[in-house]
């Protein structure tokens, strides 16, 4: 191959793929890398941290790639995941898949077998056609052949992965192509770092001056708040938009605290009223999907109108159809709203309305909170949780589960954008402890993981990533011994496949993998143990012992899951 012909003159010193890729990420600011080493990308971990970069070494590649795609949503700026061939790159595909499917910029580089014998299938080592397999689940697949393509490549990733609908990139490079050398001076020459690598893109003025007419007719205008929303980055104009406007607002769950959730206009605890009974919803960042049921049936109640901000043309129309689209990027998009709506009557008699709803339902859900149980349910233990974290705005949580996720998102309230993170578009299991690393690493804060004992589960041995790092994360495992529920009848002779070993102590795990470990059997100990942990920043997880008949299956989406229509047999 060209490429192993050393083509430069003797006495001239030389660069190679390894340190060409190194230095396109630092000059592009990449600073931190998730990832696992081993053959062929050692080098890259061990010569990275010398550099004084930082690598962050996983157990597992998929939850480095849902530590990159946290990373990259809460910077906006691609995380970067490095992973081996075969079973290393599928093991990060998931996350990056995930992160496409969630619109997170995401690069996840893998070093790959060496074409000539991937391509007449003989057999290499962790042979794979990973070009291929990646493609259809991100935004692009790219391979680098040439050492001198490694700076445009790279580029290329960063301007694909930001650019438009944010997403995942995969950075495909052969083996060879780490040690394949060439002039330093030429490699030098052939990095560079994009211009405006995710520009401004404006609205039309005839869509904004639609949207502006449409919304000024409304009666009941409503404002639905998506991640896409907080990951623009744009929060205080989109709070004056609010403000300005004196339009009810509700978020979607990675939207909580963009506008606080204790802000006068959050219609949250309104919810199912406002999605019925509006007029007109203005969706920023947020798609129609199935977390708001389509846009249509009885969520949604009677006629209405939808304006919608996106930077993705052909998101319009989706599900229904969208009277007013705002296509730009979500800066612009809302600003331009904010001139055309200037002076607008506030629609007070609708927000006193919704006022009156929330605080009935908020009444409703602190009587819960307070209530004593034999055993802690979900309830009377996130209502412990609520009440320290009130004290700490700026943790990052990170929520997982069933139950645990939909209590969890009701219960505690956000206060700041992008303080939480949690299993998003796809309803993931396993992105806890992996986002819990990023956001403790890009953000510097306290981060506390609130997951269910089976989400725990899919990414636990990542609690040693935590501890070896002494990252200030604290893991509430709220543990009903199961799936949903821990109360399941054992069928005869065998055990329940919803249920786990009731003697697990995930107190002693942590303990185990050099953390703290404390059980909490009632909110005074779940009060107690959280501070502790909070003002001590050291790992720790909190063991909480949940009533295992506590919950309900599949959480607030039982209406999805689908049963026998002739009962069992
Ligand atoms: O207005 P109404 O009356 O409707 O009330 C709403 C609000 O007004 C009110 N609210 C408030 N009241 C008072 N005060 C305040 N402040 C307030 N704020 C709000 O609360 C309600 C609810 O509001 P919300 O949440 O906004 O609205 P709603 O209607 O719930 O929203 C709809 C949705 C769809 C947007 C929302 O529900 C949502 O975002 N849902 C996401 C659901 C989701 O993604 N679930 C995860 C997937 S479930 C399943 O797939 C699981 N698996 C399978 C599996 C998965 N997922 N992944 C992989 C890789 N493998 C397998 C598994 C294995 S879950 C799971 C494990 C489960 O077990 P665990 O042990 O982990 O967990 P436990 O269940 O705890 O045991
Ligand atoms: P949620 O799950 O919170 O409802 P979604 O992930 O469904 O949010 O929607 C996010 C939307 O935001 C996507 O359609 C994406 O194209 C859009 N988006 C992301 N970033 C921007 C941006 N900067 N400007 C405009 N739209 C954006
Ligand atoms: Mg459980």
């Amino acid at each position: 191959m060209k490429n192993d012909i050393q083509e430069v003159a003797e006495g001239v010193e030389l660069t190679d793929g390894f340190h060409l890729l190194m230095e396109a990420l630092e000059m592009n600011g990449i600073t931190n890398i998730y990832g696992l080493l081993g053959i062929p990308v050692t080098e890259i971990g061990r010569m990275w941290q010398a550099r004084g970069n930082k690598f962050f070494s996983f157990r597992n590649e998929q939850n480095a790639g849902y530590a990159a795609s946290v990373a990259g949503y809460l910077t906006k700026k691609p995380g970067v995941c490095v992973t081996v061939s075969a079973p290393g790159f599928l093991n990060g595909l998931t996350a990056l898949a995930n992160a496409t499917t969630n619109c997170f910029p995401m690069i996840l580089i893998s070093g790959s077998s060496e074409r000539e014998i991937v391509d007449l299938q003989q057999g290499d080592y962790e042979e794979m056609d990973q070009l291929n397999i990646a493609r259809p689940h991100c935004k692009a697949s790219f391979r680098i052949n040439r050492t001198e393509d490694i700076g445009v490549a790279v580029v290329r990733a960063i301007r694909t992965a930001l650019s438009g609908r944010p997403g995942g990139v995969y950075l495909d490079i052969p083996a060879r192509l780490f040690s394949t050398t060439m002039s330093a001076e030429e490699g030098q020459k052939s990095l560079f770092v994009p211009v405006d690598p995710a520009p401004a893109q404006l609205p039309a003025p005839s869509a904004v001056s639609r949207a502006v007419e449409l919304i000024k007719g409304a009666k009941k205008p409503l404002i639905l708040l998506g991640k896409g929303a907080a990951y623009a980055q744009c929060d205080a104009d989109i709070k004056a938009l609010i403000e300005e406007t004196g339009i009810p607002f509700t978020p979607m769950s990675m939207a909580k605290g963009l506008v606080s959730d204790t802000h006068p206009q959050c219609a949250a605890a309104a919810r199912s009223m406002v999605l019925q009974e509006s007029d007109v919803v203005v969706l920023i960042g947020a798609r129609l999907n199935w977390l708001l049921a389509h846009g249509k049936g009885k969520t949604w109640g009677g006629a209405k109108k939808f304006v919608q901000i996106d930077i993705q043309a052909n998101e319009i129309d989706s599900n229904v159809p969208i009277a007013a689209p705002l296509i730009g990027d979500i800066e612009s998009c809302v600003n331009a709203l904010r001139a055309g709506l200037k002076g607008m009557t506030k629609p007070a008699e609708w927000m006193g309305a919704i006022a009156e709803r929330a605080t009935g339902t908020k009444a409703k859900l602190a009587t819960k909170l307070s209530t004593a149980t034999p055993v802690m349910n979900y309830f009377n233990s996130l209502g412990a949780i609520r009440d320290v974290l009130k004290n700490y705005p700026d943790i990052t949580l990170v929520n997982e589960g069933a139950n645990t996720l939909d209590n969890a998102r009701m219960v505690i309230d956000q206060y700041l954008p992008r303080k939480r993170v949690d299993t998003g578009t796809w309803g993931v299991m396993g992105i806890g402890m992996g986002s819990a690393v990023a956001a403790a690493v890009e953000t510097g804060k306290p981060v506390v993981a609130i997951c269910g004992d089976s989400a725990f589960g899919f990414s636990a041995m990542e609690y040693e990533t935590i501890t070896r790092y002494n990252l200030p994360v604290t893991v509430i495992i709220m543990n009903n011994g199961g799936i949903y529920r821990g109360d399941e009848a054992n069928p005869e002779h065998q055990v329940s496949c919803m249920i786990f070993n009731p003697k697990t102590k995930y107190d002693q795990f942590s303990i185990a993998l050099g953390g703290e470990g404390v059980r909490a059997e009632t909110p005074e100990e779940l009060t107690k143990a959280l501070e502790a942990s909070l003002k001590s920043g050291k790992p720790t997880i909190i063991d909480a012992i949940i009533d295992p008949a506590a919950g309900v299956e599949s959480g607030r989406i039982g209406n999805l899951n689908i049963v026998s229509t002739i009962g069992k047999k």
